[in-house]
């Protein structure tokens, strides 16, 4: 019965907003969770996802349920600006899903329903949230070594020798397709070509997370770890996300996009993951689809939007840029240009524990234990402010 129920530990990184938001100094700073922020410190709603919503506002017919597979208009949008057409249309399949979580959800109980041995190879570290997932769709996650012991480069190397230590053949391995959250850190082009073709040779099958299109470098080529892996593999699934680059957070738009070997193995697998679908949430919100449909089907709309998030994204590397200089002035003993080649809006500061929490009770500065920073968070005219309080913890 209820009464016997115990309580859940809470979000790690979801309470610290609680805490951050109870705390009552003015000066004070939220560099936790990973949303996007403007310079007065509010997630804004992009002037083209406005307009669109205008339009639907106008000219919406029905609020009537959407196939189970989604909406097509959409599918088809997110299948171009994924796959940028590298993949034959008859070998591609798009699942509209409840953000980059539910795509994650979704995709995990489809492979942990229909692959033989249902395991799945993680980064050590990755996204707090995707053991969970994983675990909770039935399958073992096993990690494998992706960062350096410094925590500022990629230990190739060791994630190559765990793979082909550890993985066997029919195996499912996560990779972060761009931005990697916590640590910034991503494979480049070449290292790419050297993980697919181990990830090829070992027969492993990639769960792609995609999370941070156009946050990195631009939405080309924030594509490129993903296109070499489509280059390499027969087949894999990417979850895409659309609640940072459209800022489409609370409307819960994301999709499971497929590349399948063939036809036949394409619309088995959609009709497959619709039956899992019709069992958990039936069918796809409507919303947030609706504008990235009605954005990526306007030539205008799509160029306003594009425009606004190449802005985000050279914000974010001008933030980078006035802390790693920033913090040259008050700590020129320290080296922090590594966060300059790091993608998208976290990096690791190589804060320890104590240091995390002394920033927190003495300066209101919030970061997650782990150190991670979210770029984001910091307002472009207190980097002095932030630095300086910084340089007080080391
Ligand atoms: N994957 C990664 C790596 C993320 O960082 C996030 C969100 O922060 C997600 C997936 C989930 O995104 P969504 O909010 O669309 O569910
Ligand atoms: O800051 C992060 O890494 C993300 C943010 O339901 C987040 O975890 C937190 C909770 C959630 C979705 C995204």
């Amino acid at each position: 019965q209820l009464s016997s129920v115990q309580p859940a530990p809470p979000d790690a990184i979801l309470g610290l907003t609680e805490s951050f938001l109870a705390d009552p100094r003015s000066d004070k700073m939220n560099l936790t969770v990973g949303v996007y922020k403007d310079d007065s410190g509010i997630t804004p709603i992009m002037r083209a996802v406005k307009q669109a919503e205008q339009i639907l506002i106008e000219g919406e017919k029905t609020k009537g349920y959407l196939p189970i597979d989604g909406m097509a208009d959409y599918r088809n949008a997110v299948r171009d600006m994924v796959f940028d057409g590298k993949v034959p249309n008859e070998r591609a399949a798009v699942v509209q899903a409840p953000g980059g979580t539910g795509a994650l959800r979704v995709s995990a109980e489809f492979l942990a329903d229909q692959f033989a041995r249902p395991r799945v190879f993680l980064p050590t570290p990755t996204w707090a949230n995707h053991g969970a997932i994983m675990n909770a769709a039935g399958l073992e996650a096993v990690s494998y070594r992706y960062l350096s012991a410094d925590k500022t480069s990629l230990d190739l190397p060791g994630m190559l020798d765990d793979l082909s230590a550890n993985a066997r053949p029919g195996d499912v391995i996560l990779l972060h397709a761009c931005c990697h959250n916590p640590s910034g850190v991503d494979p480049d082009a070449q290292q790419w070509e050297q993980i697919a073709a181990r990830i090829t040779e070992l027969k492993l099958f990639p769960l792609i997370d995609f999370a941070y299109q156009g946050f990195g470098d631009g939405l080309a080529e924030d594509s490129v770890g993903l296109h070499t892996m489509l280059r390499h593999v027969p087949e894999c699934l990417v979850c895409s996300s659309f609640s940072k680059n459209f800022g489409l957070y609370s409307e819960r738009t994301g999709a499971v996009v497929m590349m399948a070997a063939d036809q036949a193995a394409a619309s088995a697998s959609v009709s497959q993951i619709k039956r899992l679908v019709r069992c958990n949430y039936s069918n796809p919100p409507r919303h947030g689809a609706s504008i990235v449909a009605t954005i990526l089907g306007d030539e205008a709309l799509r160029r306003t939007w594009k425009s606004e998030l190449m802005e985000m994204r050279q914000r974010i590397h001008r933030l980078r840029e006035s802390f790693v200089k920033g913090m040259q002035e008050v700590a020129p003993d320290r080296d922090y240009s590594f966060l300059l080649s790091q993608k998208g809006m976290f990096s690791f500061s190589g804060l320890s524990p104590m240091q995390v929490d002394q920033l927190r009770s003495e300066h209101g500065i919030y970061l997650v234990g782990s150190g991670r920073i979210n770029v984001a968070g910091m307002a472009e005219d207190r980097i002095d402010w932030l630095c300086e309080k910084v340089a007080a913890v080391l």
